[in-house]
């Protein structure tokens, strides 16, 4: 400690240019030599000073103390950091404490994506809706009764979050559930996860494994087929199950009308998904 004290002392004042004023104030007060304690956020010694009575703390010798160890996880997803020295006094004139001001720093997760459920294995697995928030408090100075003077502000950082899988065929290659976790930036711990599932053959009542206009044509006949005798017709399962394109739970019109659209739709577009369609409609 005693080196690295000199080493600063002496690059403060070489580097700030007053050597003369420092020899005088050496020489001049010789025997008045005074304790600096920078304290950590414990109120432990952090760094010691020992300085000529009148010698000036300026921003170099500050910025000469290394406090890259003035940081610390206070949880997984808040960290406390140095900002600047609190009680530096112009002249050294006695044994003084300095105290250190922080930024603390805290992610959270305030709202989980929307999309739950996947329909094409060809989706990426969307983000939209998803809000992750840093919320920053900076301590600014500190009261004469020891409490902190704050502020705080919030940034989205939701753009910038990961999850550990991009795609619908990454997410679903062992099961039809799969788990999404969501990483802050640079971060090795998941702020949140939630389930997503994959629900297969929709739109595919004829279940050969191509959406065409005869799955359309057979919600269709299905829905003739009831209009004409609701009160006894049941409707077929596999068109129940697969054809009811709006998930209200019963066969109609617009089912075979929804059907019908998104196959148009992907016929002029190969890359269009169920779970596009879905989004818009
Ligand atoms: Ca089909
Ligand atoms: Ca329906």
């Amino acid at each position: 400690m005693i080196k690295s004290v000199i080493s600063v002392m002496t690059a403060a004042v070489i580097g700030s240019g007053t050597i003369q004023l420092t020899a005088s104030s050496l020489s001049a007060t010789a025997n008045a030599l005074y304790t600096v304690r920078f304290l950590d956020f414990d109120g432990n010694t952090f760094y010691t000073l020992s300085v000529p009575a009148g010698q000036r703390i300026d921003s170099k010798i500050l910025s000469s103390i290394d406090t890259s160890g003035l940081s610390r996880q206070l949880d997984t997803h808040t960290q406390q950091r140095f900002s600047s020295w609190w009680g530096v006094p112009d002249y050294v004139d006695s044994d003084v404490y300095v105290k250190p001001l922080s930024i603390i720093g805290t992610i959270s997760l305030e709202k989980l994506p929307d999309k739950k459920q996947y329909f094409s294995l060809e989706s990426d697995i969307s983000k939209a809706g998803l809000v992750v928030n840093i919320t920053l408090e900076t301590q600014t100075g500190i009261n004469a009764d020891g409490s902190y003077i704050t502020k705080k502000e919030y940034v989205d950082i939701s753009s910038t979050c990961t999850l550990n899988c991009s795609t619908a065929k990454d997410a679903f290659k062992s099961d039809n559930k799969a788990t999404v976790k969501i990483y802050p930036i640079n971060s090795a711990h998941p702020i949140g996860n939630y389930e997503i599932s994959y629900i297969e053959g929709i739109a595919d009542v004829d279940n050969d494994d191509i959406i065409t206009g005869s799955d359309a044509t057979l919600v269709l006949r299905e829905y003739t087929l009831l209009s004409s005798d609701p009160d006894n017709y049941k409707v077929d399962e596999s068109v129940l199950k697969f054809g009811d394109m709006d998930f209200d739970g019963v066969i109609t019109g617009s089912d075979a009308t929804l059907l019908l659209r998104y196959y148009t739709l992907k016929s002029s577009d190969s890359e269009y998904t169920l779970d596009m369609f879905f989004d818009e409609n």
